[in-house]
């Protein structure tokens, strides 16, 4: 495909974007809920927590001393980054899922100025806001750099991303994690699909560890996790005229062993009902039934490679940190 002229430039102050949001169905809060709390067990997607409020709420659980997770992989991020961007001039920078800024600003750091010139940073996010935001700061910082916003839901629609140059493609923080067994393989196999020869993906993988350290993370002492889990129901609240009083339901967060991830539920502290008046739907709960609000997978060693395997990718760097805790790999298509 021939470079696209001019729409995706942003060397100036104003943050440019291109959304594909229009194109195709976005996905449906009200479906998913209907769906979801009519179940038995309840449940929500854990995608619906990250409206503004949410997102801000993730930022501040990103820096909680409990929530060992970012700093670990920020940590591996700064040993591994100057020998990932040596090669990186005139290539595209792809971050899907940009989170906050900080931890594409270790790979921008090490690529150095001289490189940065060349490169264009492109994140790619379901919301509009989290895609600007990542633009802004990082053109303010780096003004050298052309960042292209993909407003775009990158499960789906990966054929959106412009090609032509190579590509770094990053999927880190253990977003994976939030993907099924199936899901994960089919996230990751299409992302290798979109590959092409010298193009490389870095992904993070939460490791499974002592149950303690992982129930910590999900259960901090000043609530914010508690606040975060909560919030889907603030969510639910405005965008589906729903009735839910948050402070009706308890935080529950543990480590599911046999199935190797963490889960987050909301429990009822009393009988009530609930009505959802956009989509006509009255839930009722019993006192301590819950709502299943997130699934985040902990992996083992033979657990990633299996998943490498069958998403088609060969593992060409593994890096973690002295415990273990966090993985961090460097994969490209597996052709043979
Ligand atoms: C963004 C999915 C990696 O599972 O650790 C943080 C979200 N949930 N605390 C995670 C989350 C509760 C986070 N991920």
């Amino acid at each position: 495909m021939s470079e696209p002229t001019n729409r995706y430039r942003s060397k100036t102050a104003a943050v440019r974007t291109r959304s594909y949001l229009d194109a195709r169905p976005r996905s449906d809060i009200g479906e998913d809920a209907r769906r979801g709390l009519t179940a038995t067990p309840k449940y929500i997607p854990c995608k619906y927590f990250y409206d503004a409020y949410g997102s801000k709420l993730f930022e501040d659980i990103c820096r909680l001393p409990e929530y060992y997770l970012t700093d670990v992989e920020m940590s591996i991020l700064r040993g591994i980054a100057p020998h990932i961007m040596r090669a990186s001039a005139h290539s595209d920078l792809v971050e899907l899922g940009s989170g906050s800024d900080r931890k594409i600003r270790i790979m921008l750091d090490a690529a150095g100025e001289g490189n940065r010139a060349t490169m264009r940073y492109i994140p790619v996010d379901i919301s509009e806001a989290a895609v600007a935001e990542a633009a802004r700061g990082l053109m303010r910082s780096y003004p050298e750099l052309e960042v292209l916003g993909v407003v775009a839901d990158f499960t789906r629609q990966l054929d959106v991303l412009p090609d032509g140059r190579p590509k770094l493609l990053c999927f880190l923080g253990s977003t994976i994690g939030n993907f099924g067994g199936k899901e994960s393989v089919a996230l990751l196999r299409g992302v290798c699909d979109t590959m092409q020869a010298g193009d490389r993906l870095l992904v993070g993988f939460d490791m499974v560890k002592p149950r303690e350290v992982i129930e910590a993370a999900y259960n901090d002492s000043q609530d914010v996790t508690a606040e975060f889990n909560r919030n889907v129901l603030r969510v639910l609240n405005s965008e589906l005229d729903a009735d839910f009083d948050p402070d009706s339901f308890d935080h529950l967060a543990f480590f599911n062993e046999e199935r190797q991830r963490v889960e987050m539920h909301l429990q009822a502290r009393r009988d009530h009902s609930v009505r959802l008046g956009s989509i006509g739907v009255e839930t009722s709960f019993r006192r301590g039934e819950t709502i299943h609000t997130e699934s985040s997978r902990k992996y083992t060693e033979p657990g990633i490679e299996e998943l490498a395997r069958r998403a088609g990718l060969a593992i060409k760097g593994w890096h973690t940190d002295d415990r273990r805790w966090f993985s961090v790999l460097e994969l490209v298509p597996d052709h043979h």
